[in-house]
């Protein structure tokens, strides 16, 4: 496996859309392999295909802690098919580097997808498996955690990130 690139905003591909993915075939479940390696080499919780250049419907996640470490949940084709309560976490992204801001979103939800055998799951979640399941889903309709905080605050990220960018001739 390989470590994969982690795209960072302003990057446009972290804007679009993803596509669905047909069938959970084998060259997929090895992507979400590397996107696994790379979440837990940098370190995160979650990774979304996007934010390593893919536009398809996968996201990876492990909320878990310590030794419990290391069994990554891969779901393809992901969806909310129910959410309740609000709940206030202070979000990173790997994707939005010397960032982090409060975000408010559902409590718990309930999410459909297809496991890495191509399997249909239910995961019932609260906690901090909620919010990362939230976060990752937006990364595949073009959302970022920017988009649910303040424009102002936004701004002022915006102007240091590019400044920032600027400074190491990117
Ligand atoms: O999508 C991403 O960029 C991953 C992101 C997920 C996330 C973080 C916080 C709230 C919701 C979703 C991260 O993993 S940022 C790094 C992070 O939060 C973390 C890293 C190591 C241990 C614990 C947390
Ligand atoms: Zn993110």
């Amino acid at each position: 496996m390989a470590l994969l690139p982690i795209r960072t905003y302003p990057d446009p591909v972290l804007s679009q859309l993803c596509q669905p993915v047909e069938a959970v075939e084998r060259h997929l479940v090895e992507l979400a392999e590397s996107m696994a390696e790379t979440m837990y080499a940098a370190p995160g919780i979650g990774l979304a295909a996007p934010q390593v250049g893919e536009l398809l419907n996968l996201v990876v996640i492990d909320t878990s802690r310590g030794e419990e470490r290391g069994t990554p949940l891969f779901l393809f084709n992901p969806r909310i098919m129910e959410a309740s309560g609000e709940t206030v976490f202070e979000e990173g992204c790997l994707s939005v580097p010397d960032y982090t801001s409060d975000v408010v979103r559902s409590e718990r939800v309930v999410v459909e997808a297809m496991d890495r055998e191509g399997r249909p799951i239910t995961l019932e979640a609260g906690g901090l498996t909620a919010i990362c399941l939230q976060h990752e889903l937006d990364h595949l309709v073009g959302r970022l955690f920017l988009d649910r905080i303040s424009p102002l605050r936004r701004a002022l990220y915006r102007k240091r990130r590019l400044k920032q960018l600027k400074k190491a001739g990117e």
